[in-house]
């Protein structure tokens, strides 16, 4: 049945057998058992083209960035700010200035937090995020309120995972400063109406950060056609290295933010008496960065551009329909996020038993999932859960993949008859 369905389901154009033998790692068996990773929206894994670039940077580009005059040191000045452009046209920012490395998703809110977010925020002020917020888009913007006296207000959701822009809209008041939402949920997978979302605040002098971190590997981004104000993504989930991610800003906020962190290359000059700081992207990166991150995040976007981000959709839609499809059918199965239109993050727990056992006898069977709270943990709560079992799709996910799944998933259950 499932080869039938692997044949009905994917396009002859997007050959996942082609794309998975990409990733070095998927060769590999677990405890004698082929390996089947369903943990991509924790991080994915990595194709040879960028493990590839990372290592040609230090065999044959490696020099500190922006700082010599030297041969090297201009060629991986060059790299660096050419993965920048990359970026730049990966998200369709207007310019490349609008695009600063930082170290990932967490690094690029806690950023805004307390730059723009302090410059801007007084005691009674607002900062709106959403329910379904992981811990990265919500404690930045918790310590920012006990910074400013400013005050935190959460948007529901409802049973099935959908953001409530009804409650969105008459949350957003006079003194909402910024509202801040994931794109893509890492537990439920619900893709947000970021455009509707920007218009609703900016119709009321409101900026809007997103927190892309979940929607970069499974969809086109254009931050001009959403209207965001900020845009964060971590390199790690989207086929690049860990330790590398963006911030995109709109210009006119960044050249009025004053600097995150202080230290070498943010700076225009400096004297005892006072320094003068560089405009951005450089003001926001102190010290020496990520060279060979930023050049794997590059290769990363390469490989995206390859394989066709609307294919890679289009392929994983394919796969989750059958997964929810299927795991709808398991006796005692509770799918947690259940949105139009969401992407391929499946959460669920099984009756009875604890997702962390889920997760551990999975693994026997070389299946990786991961299972806990998610740094999400205001949204078990909603759903009334402590935590849950989670599977998550890449690129080179499969439905052989999710047939894997379900039988370790009857195995499972076996064991706890
Ligand atoms: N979510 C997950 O398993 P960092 O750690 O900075 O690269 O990304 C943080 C982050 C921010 N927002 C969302 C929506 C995320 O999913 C994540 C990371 C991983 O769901 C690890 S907790």
């Amino acid at each position: 049945m499932s080869a039938l369905h692997s044949e009905h389901l994917t396009p002859a154009a997007y050959e996942v057998a082609r794309v998975r033998q990409a990733f070095p790692i998927l060769a590999q068996r677990i405890y004698g058992k082929p390996l089947v990773y369903l943990d991509s929206a924790a991080t994915s894994q990595k194709p040879q083209a960028v493990i590839e670039a990372m290592s040609r940077f230090f065999l044959e580009e490696n020099a500190n960035v922006h700082r010599g005059v030297h041969y090297l040191a201009e060629r991986a000045t060059q790299a660096y700010e050419q993965a920048r452009a990359k970026v730049r046209h990966f998200l369709n920012a207007e310019q490349a200035e609008e695009i600063v490395f930082v170290r990932g998703t967490t690094e690029a809110v806690n950023l805004v937090a307390q730059t723009y977010g302090k410059s801007q925020l007084q005691a009674g002020d607002e900062v709106l995020i959403s329910a379904m917020e992981h811990h990265s888009n919500l404690v930045p913007w918790q310590m920012l309120c006990e910074q400013t006296g400013a005050r935190l207000r959460v948007a529901p959701i409802d049973d099935v995972g959908t953001l409530r822009l009804d409650e969105l809209e008459r949350l957003i008041g006079p003194r909402t400063k910024l509202v801040a939402v994931s794109h893509v949920s890492n537990v439920l997978g619900t893709l947000n109406p970021i455009r509707r979302i920007v218009e609703l605040a900016h119709a009321r002098g409101a900026a809007v950060l997103v927190d892309g971190a979940q929607a970069v590997p499974h969809l086109r981004v254009d931050v001009r056609a959403l209207g965001c104000d900020f845009y964060a993504l971590s390199g790690h989930k989207m086929y690049g290295p860990t330790g590398i991610g963006v911030l995109y800003g709109r210009r006119e906020l960044l050249e009025a933010m004053p600097p995150y962190q202080g230290g070498g290359d943010m700076i225009l000059s400096v004297s005892f008496a006072k320094t003068l700081y560089a405009k951005p992207p450089q003001r926001f990166e102190a010290g020496t960065p990520n060279m060979a991150g930023a050049i794997g995040l590059g290769a990363a976007i390469d490989f995206l551009g390859e394989l066709g981000l609307e294919a890679i959709a289009a392929h994983e839609q394919d796969v989750l329909a059958y997964a929810q499809q299927a795991l709808a059918a398991v006796p005692g199965l509770r799918l947690i996020g259940t949105a139009q239109g969401k992407v391929g993050v499946l959460s669920f727990v099984l009756e009875g038993i604890h997702p962390h056992d889920i997760g551990t006898i999975l693994d026997r069977e070389g299946i990786a999932i991961r299972t806990g709270h998610h740094c999400a943990q205001p949204l078990m709560q909603r759903f009334g859960v402590a935590a849950t079992a989670r599977a998550s799709l890449g690129c080179y996910s499969s439905v052989q993949d999710i047939d894997a799944l379900l039988a370790g998933l009857a195995r499972v259950r076996e064991l706890f008859k």
